[in-house]
């Protein structure tokens, strides 16, 4: 994909990228998980969009509210502090620097895996200026939003109609999901000569890995996602919505029925935007291909069959931008 983006050369914000600051405006799928007609709304947003908002979600906001402000007093604490909980190898703090292959962005944040197995990576409370509170606050909302995660992702099997309805919603409720947690920060944009009509890049385009993302974040805007080629649509913030984006293996378990969306997310707020993405992916050793009852007959796998280990440690040598299935891809 085409990026009309070029380094800016200014002190700490050397080799950040901008881009034209204009977006089109589409409107946004809405899903209102308190009515019947949801599952239908979901499944076309996944073909047509791999992109949606959902309301009426029974999440608190007071609680999910909490949590930003516990996350923003970690952020607010002196660099020193927070560098203590770094670098983010794969899990921890971050700044700037984003995944291990030269990718940088105007943001901090905090990763971290919710898999057991991995949590021994995850820094450790007693030494990091990530509190308690924010640990416990963190891992609460991972539970509530895994719930209603597998909620839609049970939706979508219905309506894909395959025998078993917890096909996808298993790999992210087991034990040995390879799921993780992230918050970003996106400081206010600096005010610059340079960025006189453009909009800085906070976190670069991308897609998902994992099977489903689900996003929150306060009412900073900064979220666009691709509508096909080098067409960038903004997304109006929602601070009382989530926001769910279809991944990679979601693209693959369902032979290209449903989409991975492309997005990213730009510095152009005078505002500060917080933003905490849960990401939804499957044990290790599962095997991320088509799902049984998906395929109709005669119908060709579009990938070949892979584990998401191997799909993990393949994106993890790529570049952020990169199209990381076509590697997958069956000539
Ligand atoms: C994109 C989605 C998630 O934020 C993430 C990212 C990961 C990271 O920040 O370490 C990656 C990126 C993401 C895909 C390619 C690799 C790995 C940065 C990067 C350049 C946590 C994930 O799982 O993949």
């Amino acid at each position: 994909m085409v990026v009309l983006s070029h380094p800016i050369v200014d002190g700490n914000l050397t080799h950040i990228k901008t881009c034209k600051a204009a977006a089109n405006a589409v409107s946004i799928p809405v899903v209102d998980l308190s009515q019947s007609g949801a599952k239908t709304v979901i499944f076309e947003a996944c073909k047509e969009l791999g992109f949606f908002k959902v309301i009426n979600h029974r999440i608190s906001m007071d609680f999910v509210t909490q949590l930003e402000s516990e996350a923003m007093k970690f952020f607010k604490l002196p660099p020193p502090e927070k560098a203590k909980s770094g670098p983010p190898n794969p899990f921890g703090y971050g700044s700037k620097v984003i995944g291990p292959n030269g990718d940088v962005g105007w943001v901090e944040y905090l990763l971290f895996s919710t898999n057991p197995d991995l949590a021994s990576r995850n820094p450790s409370s007693a030494a990091t200026g990530i509190s308690e509170t924010l640990w416990e606050m963190a891992n609460e909302y991972v539970s509530a939003v895994r719930e209603m995660a597998c909620e839609v992702l049970e939706m979508i099997a219905d309506e894909l109609e395959i025998p078993t309805r917890e096909a996808l919603s298993r790999l992210i409720r087991n034990q040995k999901s390879d799921s993780c947690f992230r918050i970003n920060h996106y400081p206010a944009r600096p005010n610059l000569p340079a960025l006189t009509g453009r909009s800085l890049i906070g976190f670069g385009e991308h897609t998902d890995p994992q099977i489903i993302s689900v996003l929150r974040s306060n009412d900073a805007s900064g979220l666009q996602i691709s509508s096909g080629g080098s067409r960038w649509v903004a997304v109006p913030p929602d601070h009382g919505a989530f926001f769910f984006i279809v991944g990679d293996s979601l693209q693959v378990m369902t032979n290209g029925r449903l989409r991975s969306v492309r997005h990213r997310v730009v510095a152009e707020s005078v505002r500060p935007r917080v933003s905490m993405i849960y990401f939804g992916g499957a044990p290790l050793t599962e095997k991320i291909t088509a799902l049984e009852g998906v395929m109709e007959e005669g119908e060709e796998s579009l990938y070949r069959e892979f584990t998401w280990c191997e799909y993990k440690d393949s994106a993890y040598k790529s570049r952020l931008g990169d199209d990381r299935l076509s590697l997958f891809q069956n000539s």
